[in-house]
């Protein structure tokens, strides 16, 4: 299996990152990551940790959305991955960063006829880091359409300077803070430039960890699998705040630190 993305990352792509916030990268992981990482899946839904959530039935939708986060901590093939796959040397270049930590990864699968949508949200107000250097690989384990949840994302929107209220994928209101909603973005698609990517397995996209994304629901008879990691970069800092989405476990960290740390380790660069 690869370690290094199949072929350099262009300047055009890098570029497309930076500005749009959201780029869509074919082919970076050969055949065998995706091979490896559908195992991974069917390991982690037989062995679901405690954060693991079915957001399908929270919202008393059929089928099955299945969400679980810090998978690396204690499956080997989701730490395998996370130390030796592409990923943390895509999210480094497209951040054009020094280095980069893993914040977290995350199995979002949506299986066949789950209606459930993914609400319009950024991803930055749940969690307890800040800085411009945050973003996601969100890697393709099955083909993704329009029809079975292909992420929609909106161009630009990291640098609208706004932060929105984190809004539960489970319809409830758990995260409270002082921002504003999510606006209406249905009503405002008119004035809006939206990315949304047919992907193969083993393709992935990067988005910023404030461009303003939702999916639809997978009504199509066969699988999205994706496998998630989220990365975070040389600006990046410890930023807790009370009500939003619980992490594993607390960094030993003091507020507005630099994240590295036994939660959050650098793993590219090998430090
Ligand atoms: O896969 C999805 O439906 C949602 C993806 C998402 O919200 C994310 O990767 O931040």
């Amino acid at each position: 299996m690869n370690e290094l993305p199949t072929r350099e990352i262009s300047a055009e792509e890098i570029d497309a990152y930076q500005t749009d916030g959201i780029v869509y990268l074919r082919g970076l992981f050969d055949p065998d990551w995706v091979d490896f990482m559908r195992n991974a899946a069917e390991e982690c839904l037989a062995a679901p940790g405690h954060q693991a959530k079915d957001l399908a039935k929270s919202q008393k939708d059929p089928g099955r959305f299945f969400a679980d986060t810090y998978v690396w901590t204690r499956n080997e093939s989701c730490k395998h991955f996370v130390y030796h796959s592409p990923a943390a040397k895509i999210a480094k270049a497209a951040m054009q960063v020094a280095k980069v930590n893993i914040f977290f990864d995350q199995w979002l699968i949506k299986e066949p006829g789950t209606p459930t949508r993914t609400p319009w949200h950024h991803d930055l107000p749940y969690w307890p880091v800040n800085g411009d250097h945050i973003c996601t690989v969100w890697l393709a384990l099955d083909p993704v359409t329009i029809e079975n949840g292909s992420v929609e994302y909106i161009k630009g929107s990291h640098r609208w300077g706004k932060r929105y209220l984190a809004q539960s994928f489970t319809g409830d209101d758990r995260y409270k803070e002082d921002l504003p909603p999510v606006p209406d973005i249905d009503a405002m698609r008119d004035e809006l430039e939206f990315a949304q990517f047919e992907m193969a397995p083993g393709d992935c996209t990067v988005h910023h960890g404030l461009t303003v994304h939702g999916a639809p629901g997978n009504a199509t008879g066969g699988r999205r699998r994706a496998f998630v990691t989220r990365w975070a970069g040389d600006d990046a800092v410890y930023y807790p705040r009370p009500n939003i989405m619980p992490q594993l476990a607390e960094p030993d960290l003091p507020a507005g630190a630099p994240i590295t740390c036994d939660l959050w380790p650098q793993v590219w660069p090998t430090p």
